[in-house]
């Protein structure tokens, strides 16, 4: 472990360290940010009155709404002058949200990314290639920090310019890639279509580090076969830091959040009742120590369940469940809720299939109409019309009595589906276009 005292920390300690926390982290806001004081006042609600964790729930949340609301800079608790970093999403669909982090805040980011790493099995003597994009996105200088705090060698790549990373994997010895779930796919194709003599098992690479977009249990298991690694979740979110909120460990059943910086909540998302432990709904996240950006009761939308189970790694920190969507992820087909990632499980059960698929929901008339196309492998392409017809219609079958929904399956040729570097786009709602 990166921080032993902290990972394995009696929960009742932890608890306790929490809440000495969250009354400075919402003393902090409230005493810094007019919005915070603006927002806890109406709601009846002072910081003095936070006397057990249980009291949280009478917080106030804090939406994405707020944040666009507020940009750039309205959310900050500290001068400009003390802010040394800011990260902030695309914002194609309104105002980027922007987030800062003071010097402090930028070693808390490193430490939670290092102790990730090291919860992967890697240490100071791993080769990092680190392919997540550099920028604005949390996911490149987050992990290069962590990495660096970590001591191993760090690799810049940034994401894309895939027979590059090829070169390097083999000539810098890389022992550890970090990238989307969706870009590492990307690798093994290329490798297998493009450079059919680059023999995966004659470089190093031993680990995967893999977040930033859901992906099934499916797909863990053809990026490990593909690319022959250990292929590991990190999790994580600007708005709360970056990555490195949680990682699994080498139990790899559900993430430990690292909890002594962020308070977690499972709340139910119609009513925002808090639900207890062991109950699947939105996680909400409450900064412990962050300086420059203080988050507190953010509403992540993400789909999740706490849990503690006397984790095999020897971590105290509560899991969460591996992220399967968002609950702005969700598609609501004619009355019926699916999450992208039930739809990527049923393809990959299926013979000949391959991670690369779309879906794509139009509306005809008063109707949600669904398509969901997916990469076929070249060997079935070539096969006869009645094998592809019957896989595609297994596939709609299984849509059906799983997930209660008819789609049109379209089987596609190898390298249809619209590659992407960063996360990748599986959802086109022509509904909202
Ligand atoms: O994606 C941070 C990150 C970078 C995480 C690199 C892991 C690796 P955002 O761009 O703000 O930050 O997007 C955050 O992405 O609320 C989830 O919906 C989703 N997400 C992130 N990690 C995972 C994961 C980065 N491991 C949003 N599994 C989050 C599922 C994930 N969803």
């Amino acid at each position: 472990m990166f921080n032993k005292e902290i990972e394995s920390m009696p929960e009742k300690k932890m608890k306790e360290l929490q809440l000495e926390r969250l009354k400075w982290s919402v003393n902090h806001a409230y005493t810094n940010v007019p919005f915070y004081k603006k927002k806890f006042d109406a709601a009846g609600f002072h910081p003095d009155q936070l006397k057990s964790l249980d009291d949280m729930k009478r917080v106030p949340f804090l939406t994405k709404q707020d944040m666009r609301d507020n940009y750039p800079y309205g959310l900050f608790a500290v001068p400009l002058s003390k802010v040394v970093r800011v990260h902030a999403s695309s914002g194609t669909t309104g105002n980027a949200t922007v987030v800062g982090y003071t010097k402090s805040d930028v070693n808390v980011f490193a430490e939670v990314v290092a102790r990730c790493l090291a919860a992967y099995g890697v240490s100071e003597n791993d080769v990092i290639q680190n392919a997540y994009g550099y920028g604005l996105f949390t996911g490149g200088l987050g992990l290069h920090y962590g990495s660096e705090k970590l001591g191993a060698l760090t690799v810049p790549i940034s994401g894309g310019n895939t027979p590059r990373q090829l070169m390097l994997f083999k000539d810098f010895g890389t022992t550890v890639l970090c990238s989307t779930p969706s870009y590492a796919l990307n690798v093994a194709d290329y490798i297998e279509t493009k450079m059919p003599d680059f023999k995966i098992e004659s470089t190093k690479l031993r680990v995967g580090v893999f977040g930033a977009e859901p992906w099934s249990e499916a797909m863990r298991a053809e990026i490990e076969k593909r690319l022959k690694i250990d292929a590991y979740d990190i999790y994580g979110l600007s708005e709360v830091i970056g990555p490195g909120v949680s990682c699994e460990c080498s139990a790899k059943s559900g993430l430990h959040v690292h909890e002594d910086h962020f308070y977690v909540e499972i709340i139910d998302p119609d009513t925002g009742e808090v639900l207890p432990e062991g109950t699947k709904g939105e996680i909400v996240y409450t900064s412990l120590t962050k300086e420059a950006f203080p988050g507190i009761r953010y509403r992540s939308r993400d789909i999740s369940m706490l849990y503690h189970d006397n984790c095999s790694c020897g971590r105290t920190l509560v899991k969460m469940e591996k992220v399967s969507g968002r609950s702005d992820d969700m598609l609501i087909i004619r009355g019926v809720n699916v999450f992208p990632s039930q739809v990527e499980t049923i393809l990959m059960e299926a013979e000949g299939t391959e991670p690369h698929y779309q879906i794509i929901v139009d509306r005809k008339g008063s109707m949600d109409d669904i398509e969901v196309m997916v990469e076929v492998n070249e060997k079935i392409f070539s096969d006869e019309l009645k094998v592809l017809n019957n896989l595609s219609k297994n596939i709609a079958d299984r849509f059906r009595s799983v997930l209660g929904i008819t789609a049109k399956v379209t089987l596609v040729e190898p390298q249809t589906i619209p590659r992407s570097e960063g996360k990748a786009v599986r959802v086109v709602d022509k509904r909202k276009i």
